[in-house]
This record gives structure tokens, C-alpha cells and sequence, in this order.
């Protein structure tokens, strides 16, 4: 299968009706469309942040809400800090218009996740395997339930140096869950809820959250699949912008430095093709409904 759906734009103006649908449909059907000619920009000044020294000693990459203008992970004080925080509230908002003008579909119901930067590389850095994300996974977050709502991910390459981005892409997402979903046991009744109570998760962690979250953890943790599964390399070369539903695509992200990214939620009924969804497929394999119709919808 083509893996990626290459679009040769260099500014918003570029994109014509056509494309619009051939990415949509690209994107929707699990591949990586891919901005060869597209970057985000950024000033001399902005330029001394492509550093770990701003990572605060703890945190792996910066992290922004852009709902509460707030930025995390950083040991840059002050008027630095504030710097800081433009540099990547800008990429929130570029992110966001290139993502509403290539997909105007998805404009109307578009919700704004967190925007991250990380400018520490990623080959040989030590993490236990639930968090390795060198190793092929579909994304799915722990203390973050998203009760069906797809994980649309915007990322960019701004690595001074030319050095790429290299990762690894793997099977369809119908093949991943037929190879793990049997693994993977319904939750004990009353467990959701006492993880809401506990505040290990946010919402209430639907059947949806516990499937792929199993999904995320089987794979990480099956090394004979991590060798044997079907797996392409893919470098992205420095200045170059990719845009992935990582909810549906498996992907590991095995070296580089300096990244972009910022993350959509958006809801099933909102896609085009609402049966390509990591919900619908998931239901139609299991034969049950995995979100309760009661169950509140959640933000991040
Ligand atoms: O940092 C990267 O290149 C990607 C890591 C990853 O798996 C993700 O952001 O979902
Ligand atoms: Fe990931």
C-alpha cells in the first residue's frame, strides 16, 4: 500500500478543490499526507529555542493549551518564557488554518488538543515500553479517555541541521486489531468509574479508551511483533509538515530532533467516511457498541 499521499503546496493558496478531496480521502484511509514543500517558519530569534537546555529536567517536550494560553514543560523564565510560548502558540494557530483550509469538511467541529515542541532527540532515549514511542503503536492516551473521538496529529520537522524525522508506519488498522483485539479482555465491571474517582483518568474511560488503549500497550509490549509485523521506513526530511490520524495509523518514531506537533480531536460523525473510523471498525469486530449514549463527551 502507498503510505503516504505527497501534496506539493508551498503556501495555503496552493490548495485547490481537487485536493482537498484526494487528501481527505488520503487521510481518512489511513495514510500520512505529506507537505514536502510546507514548513513553519521560524525568526533568528526563535531559532536559539531548537535546544533541550529549555527543557525543564524532567519533561521530554514542551507543552501549550492553547484553550488556557499555558505552557508547560520548560525551565525558561520570564520574558524568554514568553517568547517561548508565542513560538508555539504560532504553531498552534498555523497548524490549525492549514488543517481547516486543506479539510474545510472538518472546520465546523475542529477541537484544538495540545500543541507540543520537542527539541530533544529521540534515538537512545531510555523510557520504560508503554512509553517508547520508537516502537510501533496506534496513539491512545492513558489518563485522557476520547470516547471515539479521532486523534488528528500535525506535525513538523524544524531541524536546523537537515537531519529527518525517521519513523517507521506498519500494518492498516483493521490488521492490528484482528491481531491484538483477541488478546484483550472487557474490563471488570465498576472500573471506569473507579479510575474517575481515583483521577487516574480525566473522563470516565469508555469500552472505546480501554480497547485502544490495550491496543497501544499489546503492541509496544509484543517484540516479535515489533520485528515481524509489515513496517516501512519513512524520514521526514527538516522543513517538511506531515498530518496523521495516529489514532488509526501505527506508527514509531525512531530518531531526530527539533519537532513540531499539534494535536485535533474531532468527532466520528464529523469524517467523511464516518465507517473508517477506529470506533466503527473496532465495533463491527467486537459486534458491540463501545461508547454508552449517556457517556459525556469529553475535551482535552
Ligand atoms: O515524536 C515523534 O516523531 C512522534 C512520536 C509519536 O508517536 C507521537 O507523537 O504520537
Ligand atoms: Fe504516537
Amino acid at each position: 500500500m502507498q503510505l503516504l499521499e505527497t501534496l506539493e503546496i508551498t503556501g495555503l493558496e496552493d490548495i485547490s478543490d481537487g485536493m482537498q478531496i484526494e487528501a481527505l480521502k488520503a487521510l481518512e484511509g489511513g495514510k500520512v499526507v505529506f507537505l514536502p514543500k510546507f514548513s513553519f517558519q521560524l525568526s533568528a530569534q526563535e531559532s536559539a529555542f531548537l535546544s533541550p537546555s529549555i527543557l525543564s529536567p524532567k519533561s521530554k517536550n514542551i507543552s501549550y493549551d492553547a484553550k488556557k494560553d499555558r505552557l508547560s514543560g520548560t525551565s525558561c523564565q520570564a520574558g524568554e518564557a514568553e517568547d517561548l510560548k508565542k513560538m508555539v502558540a504560532r504553531y498552534a494557530l498555523e497548524s490549525r488554518k492549514l488543517i481547516e483550509t486543506l479539510f474545510p469538511h472538518y472546520a465546523p467541529t475542529l477541537q484544538q488538543g495540545r500543541t507540543s515542541f520537542r527539541p530533544a532527540e529521540v534515538f537512545g532515549r531510555p523510557s520504560s515500553y508503554r512509553k517508547d514511542d520508537t516502537r510501533l503503536h496506534v496513539d491512545a492516551f492513558p489518563a485522557t479517555p476520547v470516547q471515539g473521538k479521532r486523534i488528528l496529529r500535525v506535525f513538523c520537522n524544524v531541524n536546523p541541521e537537515g537531519k529527518p524525522r525517521v519513523w517507521k508506519l506498519g500494518e492498516p488498522f483493521s490488521t492490528v486489531v484482528e491481531k491484538m483485539v483477541p488478546r484483550i479482555s472487557p474490563p471488570l465491571p465498576g472500573t471506569a468509574l473507579l479510575l474517575k474517582l481515583l483521577k487516574v483518568t480525566k473522563q470516565k474511560r469508555s469500552l472505546y479508551d480501554h480497547y485502544m488503549l490495550h491496543i497501544h500497550d499489546e503492541m509496544k509490549g509484543d517484540l516479535e511483533y515489533q520485528a515481524k509485523a509489515e513496517q516501512q521506513e519513512i524520514r521526514f526530511p527538516s522543513h517538511t509538515m506531515w498530518i496523521v490520524y495516529s489514532d488509526q495509523v501505527s506508527h514509531a518514531a525512531l530518531s531526530g530532533q527539533h519537532l513540531f506537533e499539534q494535536t485535533f480531536y474531532l468527532d466520528p460523525s464529523a469524517l467523511a467516511n464516518p465507517e473508517s473510523s477506529p470506533l466503527k471498525v473496532l465495533e463491527r469486530f467486537l459486534h458491540r457498541n463501545l461508547i454508552s449514549p449517556r457517556e459525556p463527551v469529553s475535551g482535552r
